[in-house]
């Protein structure tokens, strides 16, 4: 097979330029003006972009949570990716605490296997620090290229680890070549908060954001940085919220440390007035809370100034009855929200569109960062001979209307409900194979595939 695209606006981290692509099977092999070169299938891109694929690395699907399951499954949530202009995802393996890593990853590839349509790798989350876990970390990273280890410094008594447990993991993390990555809120404040408002009788979704102050983030943030520092582990905060939290990764710069940082898109264009709706919020109860205006100013210039290198989702949808299992006591609302197929459209249309970031900015913070950050560069995140042919043919122009209504995420509301954005993702190409064209999906379940990833490397 192969494909060749016309006339494009190619947009890289570094580059921005028209030119052809050839792609024979799965990978790139040509890139170069006027090619002329038959084809078996021919792509018009002109007054289009023409982005590497998107990769989101912080999703939860079909995840066993907080006493039910998030709603899109391995099928669902990558095929909605794909509409959305995301190639790849990065999901989360829960290490059950008294289990071993071998279990969890068994788990969880039992609902994987064949059922992808588009790529996914996975992060081994250790909830439990000991002897056998630490006896595993060497084969997840070699045998599984899975090569990045989550923490939770909050969920007591479900996910959390304690510090001593922390900085043994980032020890061993550390001397096989991995990167430790950190959900940082610090768990027994926000216990103590949420028992407190329990007490009190205030039980409606707005105390899920009161029980999560930005002082639980930044506290946390601090922490992680400083065990970093300490083991030199590669290190890296998902789902960074807050202005505060952000400052202290810039104050570990001044001692010459790198900690990666990943916001993600709710961050950036949404505010703590999603809490003023009564029960409604509940569509926006996640951990963290969606926090105040001065966040997502800081956030917006932390990517700026390449102190924040990712913006991903926490995709971890639920359906509005699931929801419901928290009507009487927000402790109970599961936690998290859709988005994983509004990423790429609202930071083109709220972030490029509004000026606020740069096309080069765009791609690096959708695509590239990840890739580079989590092993996969160049076979993924970038428009390059020799790379995988993940592309994205961008509409700059096409005006629509985010809705529950079409879109393809199995979850009975938007977080977006009505927003109108300009830019399209028209055509998705995965591998060398146009796996979403026009709104129609042209791959099946089983497309997708595991990528193994490589140890860390300097980026
Ligand atoms: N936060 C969420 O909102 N959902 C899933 C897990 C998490 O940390
Ligand atoms: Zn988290
Ligand atoms: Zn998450």
């Amino acid at each position: 097979m192969s494909l060749l695209i016309k006339n494009g606006r190619i947009i890289t981290a570094a580059d921005d330029y028209v030119a052809d692509i050839f792609i024979e099977n799965d990978k790139i092999s040509t890139i170069g003006t006027n090619l002329d070169i038959k084809a078996d299938q021919v792509i018009d891109a002109k007054n289009k972009f023409v982005i590497p694929g998107g990769i989101d690395p912080h999703v939860h699907l079909d995840m066993p949570f907080m006493g039910t399951y998030s709603s899109d499954n391995y099928e669902t949530g990558t095929s909605a990716a794909l509409f959305g202009g995301t190639t790849m995802v990065i999901d989360f393996v829960l290490q059950t605490q008294g289990k071993s890593l071998y279990s969890a990853l068994n788990e969880w590839k039992g609902r994987s296997d064949g059922n992808a349509v588009g790529d996914y790798s996975f992060h081994m989350a250790v909830t439990d620090f000991n002897e056998e876990t630490k006896s595993e970390i060497k084969d997840m990273i070699e045998k599984e290229g899975i090569t990045s280890f989550k923490t939770f410094m909050a969920y007591k008594g479900a996910l959390m680890i304690d510090d001593k447990q922390m900085v043994g993991l980032m020890n061993e993390v550390k001397k096989q070549g991995g990167m430790v990555t950190t959900h940082a809120t610090n768990g027994d404040m926000i216990d103590y908060l949420v028992a407190k408002h329990k007490s009190e009788g205030k039980l409606s979704p707005l105390y899920h954001y009161l029980s999560q102050p930005e002082i639980t983030e930044s506290e946390a943030s601090n922490r992680f940085a400083d065990m970093a520092h300490h083991t030199g582990v590669p290190a890296y905060i998902v789902h960074m919220t807050s202005e505060n939290a952000l400052n202290h990764i810039r104050d570990a710069a001044k001692r010459n440390q790198k900690v990666f940082v990943e916001t993600c898109i709710q961050y950036l264009v949404l505010d703590a007035s999603v809490y003023d709706k009564g029960f409604e919020s509940a569509k926006w109860v996640m951990s963290p809370p969606i926090r105040e205006k001065k966040d997502q100013a800081g956030l917006w210039a932390g990517i700026n100034q390449g102190s924040v290198q990712v913006v991903a989702t926490d995709h971890c949808p639920f359906m509005l009855e699931q929801k419901k299992m928290g009507e009487k006591d927000f402790s109970k609302i599961p936690n998290g929200s859709p988005a994983i197929e509004n990423r790429m459209e609202l930071l083109f249309s709220e972030g490029v569109l509004k000026n606020k970031i740069s096309l080069n900015k765009f791609v690096e913070v959708s695509s590239t960062n990840a890739a580079k950050i989590f092993g996969m560069y160049p076979q993924k995140g970038t428009i390059a001979v020799g790379s995988d042919a993940d592309i994205v043919i961008l509409d700059p122009n096409e005006k629509h209307t985010i809705s529950a209504k079409t879109h393809h995420m199995n979850c009975d509301y938007s977080s977006y409900e009505g927003w109108e954005i300009t830019g399209k993702c028209k055509t998705i190409i995965l591998r060398g194979k146009v796996a979403v064209d026009n709104n129609k999906l042209l791959v099946e379940k089983g497309y997708g595939k595991f990528i193994k990833r490589n140890k860390f490397s300097l980026v």
